[in-house]
């Protein structure tokens, strides 16, 4: 398994300077926004920004890892504007994903409450939400396919989104959709908030995982609050997770401090 570290969380605004850093303090992969790839005003791809990426970490140690949303819209909205700016965004994250070398693009199909109406008795907004997703995932993950990279479906806790906030919905869409470019990835601060056993979903989930977040209880760095890190990566090393590992958290200090201590820190609940 590979520590990576989101962008915005490494010292330092120099691209350069923060790949550096990270190699320095033991981390193998970079995680970058999805806007910074987005022009919005052709609402095409950011090429120089895409060129820029792939110059610096061709032949440097930390690599990119993934890159997180950042898209415009939602896949779950009633407005059908609001939905194909959502997919036009994200095939151009895919296509960028696959020309830095990102494993894919972590999408998540709606924050907050629905905006689905409820058709019920004819279909709950929920039942509408799953039929409209699945639809909308099996063209994009063709795409994802083209473009050399994966949608990473991401569970949120429950006061984040009201769909999808534990590992088994998502494999339950991924083995819906049954294209191999779309898979599912695993958020400790949401999996602590949300399963009632985080190696039981990790195991679950084995057939479609494709990227870990890593934050503690209190969405500080792992160390600082009270998640059991040591059982969760047994239980990916059990399923033959080698993929990578990303921080996406706050930090309660200096990270030039805070980043070295706490790879050592993962690395020895890994060990
Ligand atoms: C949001 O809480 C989250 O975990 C991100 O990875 C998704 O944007
Ligand atoms: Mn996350």
């Amino acid at each position: 398994m590979k520590l990576a570290c989101q962008e915005g969380m490494a010292p330092s605004g120099a691209l350069q300077e923060k790949l550096d850093y990270l190699a320095e303090y033991g981390y193998e992969g970079i995680e970058f926004w999805g806007a910074q790839f987005i022009d919005t005003d052709s609402s095409g791809m950011r090429k120089e920004r895409v060129a820029e990426v792939r110059r610096f970490t061709e032949n440097h140690p930390v690599k990119p890892s993934t890159i997180c949303a950042g898209y415009r819209g939602a896949l779950l909205d009633a407005n059908r504007h609001e939905r194909e700016i959502a997919i036009h965004d994200i095939e151009t994250l895919l296509y960028a994903a696959g020309e830095i070398g990102a494993v894919g693009v972590i999408v998540v199909p709606i924050f907050g409450s629905p905006r689905i109406p409820d058709l019920n008795p004819y279909a709950t907004a929920l039942e509408l939400e799953t039929e409209l997703l699945c639809r909308l995932l099996e063209p994009l993950s063709k795409v994802a396919e083209k473009a050399g990279s994966y949608i990473l479906l991401e569970p949120l806790n429950r006061y984040e989104t009201h769909y999808m906030n534990r590992l088994e919905q998502a494999v339950n869409i991924c083995h819906r959709v049954g294209n191999p470019n779309l898979k599912l990835m695993a958020d400790f601060f949401h999996m602590n908030i949300e399963e009632r056993d985080i190696p039981a979903a990790i195991r679950g989930a084995k057939e479609y995982l494709a990227h870990v977040h890593l934050a503690d209880s209190n969405r500080l760095l792992p160390g600082y609050g009270h998640t059991d890190f040591r059982s969760g990566f047994a239980a990916l090393r059990e399923i033959g997770y080698t993929g990578y590992m990303a921080l996406e958290c706050g930090i309660p200090g200096d990270p030039r401090e805070e980043l070295p201590k706490c790879a050592q820190y993962l690395r020895a609940q890994m060990g």
